[in-house]
């Protein structure tokens, strides 16, 4: 079924194209304004009658009809017949910033350009500059249009979003009508990657509000701008969403935004069971058909509550058994950043880091932890300048010097040493022996068959001098897919020799995947909390790694960085 936010774009598509086709603009206008306004829109418009929408400010008949066609057929004949007048390419043209329908037009007839790949040749070719009412400025902006309309679209890494999250509730809070401004959505929940931004807020003022964040320098354009809800795209790519919700269901719109649509699916099925519905505004009793007099809705705790579930974090709000476990009392006590005494994984300039040893030291002091492994690549990685055996044991002797700088820091040796193909490890064991924590990884011929490299990495983890198996799944969100692994068999062998797993907090990796990370716990396998930092200030991706095992389902039990250094050496020992 369609909702507001498709029947929106169908009727931005329906203006673009009208527009194109030289159509009165009074009519282009009408469905520019449909769009902002149904996707601004609380209430489902297919559900409402053809009065209900005509009562809508700026919803004539021909706009109510058209929601009411596409609530019937999920389609709207006009834009279908609109569609096959032009080629598919001169809308994503369109769609590039500096460029509209007037200026694609010209592209399109004068240069025949009918695809963004033709574009980006002609401003290559510097054609465009040539065109009357172009130039050579213009030209540039497009150019850099260009780069903008590639990375819409597509879901951005977690740790980039965060950095744009934090600016934007930081612009929101500064605004006098905002009383409070919070994230929801994937975001908080802690995805790897998000789709956009969805932000909650209560306010004195709330139209006001939408008023000026559409106004935002941040804003590249606006998509939808209601009483209560406004669509942005930011320049930096990313969709965020605002709504502004009174403060009395300002607990439910928090749950209902922050999802999942899963979770929330099982969760309003229990509120039913329970005699109630639940909805962005409250939870009412099914008697309150009105829904007049909510029983719950300025918190989320209040809600869970009267549900009779303890609150569940976010992050574990995916429909994987939270909500059974939430009844039965047993959710996990998640960990936390203050769990964390230290980290395994990091490299030096020796290698491809870039600072050194000591600085590495005194940044892992900061984060005021209690000792810090610092490792570098071995010496198999050359596009990473691994280090020969004998470049490794000077490390050695750098290291106890450094050792005496910071006396409150308890330093270790480690060295993510790669996997070799045949599974063997890349120092001979009398190397290894001299390691205090090795970390085990695959670097190389990712494309062996699911078998051999399954066989490679048991192979890996069965030799005694490995401490901890490095980034599993080998992928790269967004650039490279996992390489195959029967992940089940692998852990199983963790379990059994006691080799703990990598969660690596670096932004494009965060492996082990949650899913797997959460097996890895019910089969009692160790877990290692990682950044692979390459730089001081790439500690802070311990952040991330602790996100993702919340996720995952961890507790501060289940990973090796809440230990002491005394018991962390105790059990590099056994
Ligand atoms: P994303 O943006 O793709 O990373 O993922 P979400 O989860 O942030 O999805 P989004 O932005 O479309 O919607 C935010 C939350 O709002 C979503 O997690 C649950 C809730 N929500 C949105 N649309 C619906 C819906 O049609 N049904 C239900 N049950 N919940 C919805
Ligand atoms: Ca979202
Ligand atoms: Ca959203
Ligand atoms: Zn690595």
């Amino acid at each position: 079924m369609v909702n507001n936010h498709q029947i929106s774009q169908i009727f931005e598509e329906m203006a673009e194209l009208l527009e194109l086709s030289g159509e009165n603009i009074f009519r282009v206008r009408a469905y520019q304004k449909a769009s902002q306004i149904i996707g601004g829109l609380t209430k489902n418009a297919r559900d409402l009658s053809q009065k209900e929408l005509l009562e809508i400010p700026g919803i004539g008949k021909g706009i109510a009809a058209g929601i009411e066609e596409m609530g019937r057929s999920g389609k709207l004949q006009d834009l279908e017949k609109l569609r096959s007048r032009f080629p598919k390419g001169l809308l994503e043209i369109l769609r590039v910033p500096g460029l509209g329908p007037k200026r694609a037009m010209i592209l399109f007839s004068k240069l025949k350009i009918d695809s963004v790949d033709k574009l980006r040749e002609a401003i290559e070719r510097g054609k465009l500059r040539e065109l009357d009412g172009f130039g050579a400025k213009l030209e540039e902006n497009i150019r850099k249009g260009l780069t903008f309309a590639q990375g819409a679209g597509k879901r951005m890494l977690y740790w980039n979003a965060r950095l744009l999250m934090q600016d934007m509730l930081k612009v929101l809070k500064g605004f006098p009508e905002v009383v409070e401004a919070v994230p929801a959505g994937s975001y908080r929940r802690g995805r790897e990657t998000v789709g956009d931004l969805d932000i909650l807020c209560t306010a004195r003022d709330g139209v006001k509000v939408l008023e000026h964040f559409a106004k935002l320098p941040q804003v590249e354009r606006v998509l939808a701008q209601g009483e209560s809800k406004a669509s942005v795209l930011l320049r930096a790519g990313l969709q965020c969403d605002l709504r502004v919700v009174p403060p009395h269901s300002f607990g439910a719109a928090l749950q209902y935004f922050t999802g999942s649509k899963d979770h929330n699916v099982v969760l309003r099925e229990l509120a039913l069971k329970k005699g109630y519905s639940l909805n962005e505004y409250g939870l009412f009793k099914l008697s309150d058909k009105e829904h007049k007099r909510p029983v719950a809705g300025k918190t989320e705790e209040e809600i869970y509550k009267m549900l009779g579930l303890a609150t569940i974090p976010p992050e574990l709000r995916e429909n994987r058994g939270e909500i059974q476990a939430a009844q039965e009392n047993r959710l996990p006590r998640l960990i936390e950043m203050k769990d964390v005494r230290g980290d395994f994984h990091n490299h030096t300039f020796h290698t491809d880091g870039r600072h050194s040893m000591e600085e590495m030291a005194h940044a892992a002091e900061k984060m005021g932890w209690e000792w810090v492994a610092i490792g570098d690549h071995s010496q198999s990685l050359k596009v990473a300048r691994g280090l020969s055996v004998e470049s490794l044991r000077k490390s050695f002797r750098e290291l106890q010097e450094v050792q005496k700088k910071l006396p409150r820091l308890h330093l270790l040796r480690s060295m993510e040493v790669d996997i070799l193909k045949d599974g063997s490890m890349d120092y001979p064991d009398a190397v290894l022996e001299e390691i205090d924590v090795v970390v085990a990884s695959v670097h190389s011929a990712f494309n062996l068959p699911e078998s051999e490299m399954t066989d490679r990495i048991k192979k890996a983890i069965r030799n005694p001098h490995v401490d901890i198996v490095g980034h599993l799944s080998g992928r790269l969100l967004g650039r490279r897919e996992s390489y195959q692994v029967d992940t089940e068999e692998v852990l199983k062998e963790g379990a059994l020799t006691q080799t703990a797993f990598e969660i690596n907090g670096q932004p494009q990796r965060q492996d082990l995947w949650d899913v797997h990370a959460h097996r890895a716990k019910e089969l009692d396998v160790p877990l290692a909390l990682t950044t692979d930092a390459h730089a001081v200030e790439q500690f802070e991706y311990m952040a991330l790694a602790v996100i993702q095992a919340r996720r995952a389902w961890i507790e501060k039990e289940d990973v090796l960085n809440s230990l002491s250094i005394k018991e962390l050496k105790e059990w590099l020992k056994n």
